[in-house]
């Protein structure tokens, strides 16, 4: 066997060799040349040990002592909140300069390539807003139930903070995510092209708890407005099924404390399985009603175009979808030989039940490993051994969840749902590695 089939390569790219947003805009503007510029720079740091050797080679890393070994560290609490190591300043929650037009009506995306097991670091999840965010003093902030309830009723955040509370670990996925795929523009990277989602352990009130102390008229009142306190009139329908089942949650914490500003603080609606637009940040309004409203979020904006022509409205939960994050786009392999395709795979109606892996564009198909835990509406992390031959692969990951859902390639996608759409893109991500080593978005049929 070929001795490389055991060396290790960094896929990882140094962090000063991620995308800039000189390079995504030179990607946008047709220009190709960003690839070989990564190359470039890539060369003196990933070239560099790329597996472990033997000690004989004298590598002067392992002989040398650094500074950090000879000398007094750092004083204890010199950062009193913790931030990153310096070497990992490369990973960063990015805005595409397509997508961002006036000042606050944006979008920043999570770095997936960068991230391991589940949990997504608060610092990293993806911000969207319809028009800003805002550092909301909790003392100022209340949240009012009203409609078909026996009291309408205003909660301070001290009332909130004194019930009741759970913690679950769910993903939160933008119905727009994968959107820029439909119309087969290939971004370059993962962040980019599913950075949309997050997965987090929220930590609040059960809604039905809340409207169970306010009398709601569960019989007529089969529906609920959320609303938010920012200037975008954020205002979603969500059918009361969900709260019944003990699901939605009106939640605080975030990854054990507090929610960050930029995903709600102090008060968010947690809709486990839903788009992310359900999800109201900065909470401010439940209204108990008996039919659904048509807010100008529900009406004209996340709906899915049809094929025909018609379209649905309130295409609510995020399918089965799964997507490799190493190797992905705008990634380099070093060197033929030994990687560990790791990805994940999300369902809104459950847990995740298997993820089958293919290295040659579909033809054949292995299954991963998923890793613990499996939680239902969560991200669930998997990974598969893979040795690379040095020749032109496809790698792509398919799930399935407990429903018996299987996500489906772009074939499938399009003649369900047409080419007009942009949001709900499911489909099947495939990742091309090209002999140099560079991987790049393609799509599959
Ligand atoms: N009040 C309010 N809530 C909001 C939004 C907003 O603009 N205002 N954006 C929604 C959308 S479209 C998404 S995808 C999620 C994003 O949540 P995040 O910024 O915490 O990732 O919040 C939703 N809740
Ligand atoms: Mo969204």
């Amino acid at each position: 066997m070929d001795k490389n089939e055991f060396r290790l390569g960094r896929v990882r790219p140094a962090p000063e060799n991620f995308l800039t947003d000189e390079d995504i805009q030179a990607v946008q503007a047709g220009r190709r040349d960003f690839l070989r510029k990564a190359l470039l720079g890539a060369s003196a740091a990933m070239l560099a040990p790329a597996a472990a050797r033997a000690a004989s080679d004298g590598d002067p890393a392992i002989l040398n002592l650094p500074p950090w070994s000879t000398s007094l560290g750092m004083p204890v609490a010199s950062h009193p909140y913790g931030l990153p190591s310096k070497y990992e300043r490369g990973l960063v929650r990015r805005e595409s300069p397509g997508l961002t037009r006036v000042g606050g009506s944006s979008v920043a995306f999570t770095p997936l390539q960068g991230l391991f097991g589940i949990i997504t670091p608060s610092g990293l999840h993806f911000e969207r807003h319809h028009q800003g965010w805002h550092d909301v003093d909790p003392s100022a902030h209340r949240l009012m139930i009203n409609g078909l309830v026996k009291t309408n009723s205003v909660f301070t955040m001290d009332d909130i903070m004194r019930l009741p509370s759970v913690s679950r670990v769910h993903f939160i996925e933008c119905g727009a995510n994968t959107g820029m795929e439909w119309g087969n523009v290939a971004v370059p990277t993962v962040q980019y092209s599913h950075g949309m989602l997050s997965c987090s352990e929220f930590t609040g009130v059960p809604l039905k708890a809340i409207l169970d102390m306010c009398g709601a008229d569960y019989r007529k009142g089969r529906f609920i407005l959320a609303e938010g306190a920012d200037g975008s009139s954020m205002t979603r329908t969500i059918p009361m099924e969900l709260v019944e089942s003990g699901e939605v949650l009106v939640a605080y914490g975030m990854n054990g404390e507090m929610l960050r500003p930029e995903n709600g603080y102090p008060l968010r609606l947690v809709v486990p399985g839903v788009q992310g637009v359900s999800w109201v940040k900065w909470l401010r309004r439940i209204e108990v009603g008996d039919k659904p409203w048509a807010t100008k979020d529900e009406a004209v904006h996340y709906m899915d175009l049809l094929p025909d022509g018609q379209h649905r409205q309130y295409t609510s939960v995020q399918e089965c979808k799964s997507v490799i994050t190493t190797p992905s786009g705008g990634q380099i392999l070093l060197d033929k030989g030994f990687y560990n395709i790791s990805g994940m795979a999300w369902s809104g109606r459950g847990k995740v039940s298997r993820v089958d892996v293919s290295t040659d564009g579909g033809i054949n198909w292995r299954p991963a490993r998923l890793e613990t835990p499996v939680l239902s509406k969560a991200v669930t992390r998997f990974n598969i051994d893979w040795v690379w031959d040095g020749k032109p692969a496809i790698l792509q990951s398919r799930a399935a969840d407990e429903t018996g859902f299987v996500q489906p390639g772009y074939g499938q996608l399009r003649a369900a749902r047409g080419t007009k759409s942009i949001y709900h893109n499911n489909a099947i991500q495939s990742w091309k590695v090209v002999e140099s080593g560079e991987v790049s978005n393609v799509q599959v049929l």
